[in-house]
């Protein structure tokens, strides 16, 4: 008897090393076993599409200040408006058009399965009626509130509703970098009061809405630190275990890379904004690109740069092929519509999606290396050193037992050489209209025979049933 504590201290402390061990992108994390950590991040690894939606007061410029056309939700700062102007829009925020159901049928439709909507960005105008401010959607003639609207059509539709929630806050008496241009702002800035506030905040967020992840950005001042984002991060994951947090919580993130850098980490998975990494970044490194769909992240009524169905699926293709995940903006009117492009854009993805997300969902990286594939990687940066931005022939994800092969450019010969597979192929097929290709396999690696045409013209996608779980590859 006498024995137990000690067996019972020893295999508590074995277990505190292993989880001290275990920790990688969140070393601040509470306890977390491997096992769990991957049941928490589960639904949003085999996501892979999300919808993400930058919608506030600054669509009622629409972009435009003064004659000036290139502004969006950075407004109050870009064109330095004091805040008692500032606030006027809420006054013009009444968009009667909103209609949540129609926007997540927007987002499924393009095959997204999850919406990150802000709740609250930099100019700190809330999105929801908060019982700490007025500083949000209760200021509006728009007397709705539409994240509850967004989370329950999300949930019916069964996507995971999520947020962004920015930690700088311009409106904000408290924030400890005020601006110049803060007119109302009162007394001395207090970042503790600023924290507790921010708290009461996301308290209220997470148990009305119950929210997937919380995407956090505006964390790059110095008066948030690494300790204030650890405490954050603890204090929610604590109100809700399964919640997933970026890193943009913590001061980790190496600039618009997104990825963290350094030791003092925190959050879940890394944040590449407006760029797809040049490769990946190993198992266990979770990461998402968010790009715009334009040129803005919040409506700009000028801006018509709109990428094409092509260079969205490419990018979809590429970032699968690479591990992560992609995030994709609308950034949607002061009338509660999301811009006409945006819909067809998004429309085309989806019925691509719809014949070839097999290949996407819930699948792993290229087993070729994340260079195969490329057409051009010779282009020179503004130094003239090369700069790895490829133009691709080809991506491919993986499965267990599978490897699919996204072919943008079509081989006028009808061959498709896979150099370096070694795996038995036991068949293979196009995913569009399950038509099969011919496999030979060769003293170098595998060899298939394609009809004339391709199934798509953007992306046509072969499926390879191998022997093995995972794919033996050899160097070539
Ligand atoms: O919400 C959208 C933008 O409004 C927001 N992030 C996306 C998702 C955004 N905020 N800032 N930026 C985009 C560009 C800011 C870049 C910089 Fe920096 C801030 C340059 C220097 C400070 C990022 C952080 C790069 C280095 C530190």
């Amino acid at each position: 008897m006498k024995t137990k504590p000690l067996i019972l201290a020893a295999a508590l402390a074995l277990t505190i090393v292993a989880l001290a061990a275990t920790a990688q992108t969140s070393q601040a994390a509470p306890a977390e076993t491997p096992k769990q950590h991957d049941a928490r991040m589960e639904w949003w690894r085999e996501a892979k599409f999300g919808m993400f939606i930058h919608w506030g007061v600054y669509s009622v410029p629409a972009g435009e200040w003064n004659g000036n056309t290139d502004h969006a939700e950075w407004i109050m700062e870009s064109a330095k408006i004091p805040v008692s102007r500032y606030e006027q829009f809420a006054k013009e925020f009444n968009p009667v058009k909103f209609d949540a159901k129609a926007w997540v049928k927007t987002a499924t439709d393009a095959g997204m399965k999850y919406i990150v909507i802000t709740s609250k960005h930099h100019d700190g105008f809330g999105m929801w009626p908060s019982a700490l401010t007025d500083w949000c959607i209760k200021s509006t003639p728009f007397q709705r509130d539409p994240l509850r609207e967004l989370s329950d059509e999300c949930r019916k539709a069964g996507i995971k509703f999520c947020l962004y929630h920015s930690i700088m806050d311009w409106h904000s008496s408290d924030w400890g970098t005020r601006r110049a241009w803060n007119d109302v702002a009162k007394g001395t800035p207090d970042m503790d009061r600023y924290t507790a506030y921010m708290k009461g905040q996301l308290k209220e967020l997470v148990s009305n809405y119950h929210p997937g992840v919380l995407w956090f950005d505006g964390e790059w001042e110095s008066p948030w630190t690494h300790e204030r984002g650890v405490d954050l991060y603890t204090y929610l994951r604590a109100m809700d275990p399964k919640l997933i947090i970026n890193n943009r919580v913590g001061k980790a993130r190496a600039g618009m890379e997104g990825m963290d850098a350094g030791k003092e980490r925190v959050g879940d998975y890394g944040t590449p904004e407006q760029q797809i990494p040049p490769s990946g970044f190993g198992p266990g490194v979770d990461w998402e690109t968010c790009m715009t769909l334009n040129n803005h992240w919040g409506y700009n009524k000028h801006d018509d740069h709109w990428k094409s169905p092509e260079t969205i699926i490419h990018n979809l293709c590429d970032i699968a092929s690479k591990g992560g995940n992609y995030l994709l903006n609308v950034g949607p009117t002061s009338e509660g519509l999301i811009p006409q492009p945006s819909i067809d854009r998004l429309a085309e993805v989806g019925a691509w999606m719809k014949v070839n997300g097999e290949a996407i969902y819930d699948s792993g990286p290229t087993p070729f290396g994340a260079e195969a594939g490329a057409f051009s990687a010779t282009e020179k940066d503004k130094e003239g050193k090369p700069k790895f931005k490829p133009v691709w022939d080809w991506r491919a994800t993986t499965k267990p037992g599978k490897i699919y092969l996204e072919i943008f450019k079509w081989p006028t010969d009808g061959k498709f050489e896979i150099a370096g597979l070694q795996s038995k192929v036991k068949k293979a097929w196009l995913l569009a209209g399950h038509k099969k290709v011919k496999v030979e396999q060769t003293a170098t690696g595998v060899s298939l025979t394609l009809p004339a045409e391709p199934t798509d013209k953007i992306a046509s996608v072969v499926c390879l049933e191998i022997k093995d779980q995972t794919a033996n590859v050899t160097a070539h």
